[in-house]
């Protein structure tokens, strides 16, 4: 056996040193299933920071629509929220582009 086959491959999942056919296309199997479910993650968590950053940009609109309509009590429970609500905004936004400028630089 030579120093080559000796390394332990991924792909060999039952560890006899040789990757079988139907071993290979688990793995490329698996691999495909990885990069998939990074894409979806990717997309929910690019979807959920949109989301938030709507939130935000309509935030002002809801206190202004509240007020028309004369709803009092929304309009001092939304000024209430207010400071906790952008500081929790923030934080998901500039986790999202934190994450992302750390895996950039990889
Ligand atoms: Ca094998």
């Amino acid at each position: 056996m030579s120093e080559e086959e000796k390394v332990f491959h991924p792909a060999d999942t039952n560890g006899d040193g040789k990757v079988s056919a139907a071993e290979e296309q688990l793995y490329l199997e698996f691999k495909r299933k990885e990069l998939e479910d990074a894409d979806a993650m990717r997309d929910a968590q690019r979807n959920m920071t949109w989301f938030a950053l709507g939130g935000l940009l309509l935030y002002p609109f809801a206190v202004v629509l509240a007020s028309l309509a004369g709803l009092d009590q929304a309009q001092d429970t939304l000024g209430d929220m207010a400071p906790t609500y952008f500081v929790a905004v923030a934080g998901i936004v500039a986790a999202f582009f934190g994450t992302q400028a750390m895996k950039g630089k990889k």
